[in-house]
């Protein structure tokens, strides 16, 4: 019955059905139909940088394209603020940490700050996504609500720090669902719990096909030697994203076999510590020519993709990740990932197939070198890599869930 729909190439849906498949398309129609015109709102906490962002960017357009009502807010806070919620991020990473009364109540006065800003939109919404700690004290300013309120969790709560849980928990159990990217992540909470694994959009700037020259160029923009095999790590300067590591790993890497390394990040706006971190890998890569720290602004997408197809290895050396989308971007680009051992990474990179999964820099440099003499390794993961990304991650499926998922609870 699929096989005689067709899509047109040049349609925004149809340029998706030429990825995926018409069927696919077909289903997400089928999946929207009984959702037409439903208010749909998302609440995080930034517009640019970071995983997040990345995904409501895209995530927006194809749900109005498939009629649903859908739209993206933003809340802002003070400094206070922002140092709180990345607190939160680390602590519920499983970081102890305290915190003090002063950055609560900045928490929960931008909360209420902002449920008054959103008011007129929230009050009227049919399905509210709020995703992460940072606008999770939003729901408690509407006692009222007609719409169903779910808490998107993107980071890895395997094992919270209890303190830090214990006070979110209550903000928490109000929401009528929460959605956890892997099984492990789920939390005692009292309503369901539905698990979602994130997704990049093949078309998006990131992530679409790119001519060779453009990706050439990218050798003389930043000064990289065209000859030298690339190891590449695309993140936010982020302690758990382990860049230090990488370079660590890279170094020891270095001694038997030329290479060159590129750290590429940016900056998100809700991300205090990121200036820091930046300074402590520039500190490790002084005096090390062939380490490359780019700092790129938050749009840098196609920079970032032919950087991602210029390199031989990625590698996302984390130490928690919730899923890592810089994994799947790399899978797709057909490169075999090196991964951290942990959380959404293992859903991805699966060892000695689609990558390698290290614990350690040693097992990380162990790692490069063995897949630096081994081209034909490196093309036949890199192939299986793109093909678990096609039938796994990206942006279809997963709009395909989070659809039943409204169509379920609004039964
Ligand atoms: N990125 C840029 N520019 C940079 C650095 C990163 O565009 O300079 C992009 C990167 O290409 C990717 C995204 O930002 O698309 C980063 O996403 P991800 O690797 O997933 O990390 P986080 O920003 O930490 O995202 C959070 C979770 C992560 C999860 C994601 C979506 O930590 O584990 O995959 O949310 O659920």
């Amino acid at each position: 019955m699929c096989a005689s729909i067709h899509y047109r190439d040049d349609e925004f849906l149809g340029r998706y059905a030429a990825v995926t498949g018409a069927c696919v398309i077909q289903h997400l129609e089928q999946l929207a139909a009984s959702l037409k015109g439903a208010r749909v709102v998302h609440v995080n906490s930034t517009r640019e940088g970071g995983g997040v962002a990345e995904i409501l960017q895209k995530l927006i357009p194809l749900k109005k394209a498939l009629g649903i009502d859908a739209r993206w807010e933003v809340i802002e806070g003070t400094p206070a603020f922002y140092a709180c919620t990345k607190s939160f991020h680390n602590a519920l990473q499983g970081m102890d940490i305290r915190l003090s009364d002063k950055l609560l109540e900045a928490y929960e006065e931008t909360n209420a700050r902002c449920a008054e800003r959103l008011k007129p939109i929230l009050e009227q919404a049919d399905f509210v996504f709020i995703h992460d700690p940072q606008p999770a004290a939003l729901l408690k300013h509407f006692p009222e609500r007609r719409g169903q309120w779910i808490w998107r969790c993107h980071i890895d709560v395997r094992q919270p720090f209890r303190p830090v849980w214990k006070y979110l928990r209550p903000f928490l159990s109000a929401y009528d669902a929460s959605i956890f990217s892997l099984p492990e992540f789920a939390q005692p909470l009292p309503h369901p719990q539905y698990i979602i694994a994130p997704s990049i959009d093949p078309l998006s700037e990131k992530n679409r096909d790119l001519p060779d020259a453009e990706i050439e160029k990218v050798y003389d923009r930043f000064d990289l030697d065209p000859e030298r095999p690339m190891v590449l790590q695309v993140s936010r300067y982020d302690r758990f994203k382990d860049p230090v590591g990488v370079i660590r790993a890279c170094r020891m890497a270095a001694k038997l076999t030329p290479l060159q390394l590129v750290l590429a990040g940016g900056e998100a706006s809700d991300d205090p510590e990121g200036q820091a971190v930046l300074e402590e890998v520039r500190q490790q890569a002084e005096g090390h020519p062939d380490i490359h720290v780019l700092l790129l602004p938050a749009d840098a997408h196609r920079t970032i993709n032919a950087l991602q197809r210029a390199a031989d290895i990625v590698i996302q050396k984390s130490l928690r990740e919730g899923f890592g989308l810089t994994v799947t971007e790399g899978m797709w680009k057909g490169r075999p990932v090196i991964g951290g051992d942990t959380g959404g990474i293992r859903l991805q990179v699966f060892n000695h197939y689609t990558g390698f999964l290290v614990r350690t820099p040693e097992g990380a440099a162990l790692r490069i070198r063995y897949l630096l003499h081994n081209g034909r390794l490196r093309r036949q993961m890199g192939e299986r890599a793109r093909r678990f990304v096609l039938d796994n991650f990206l942006i279809t499926r997963h709009l395909r869930e989070y659809l039943t998922l409204l169509v379920s609870l609004q039964a």
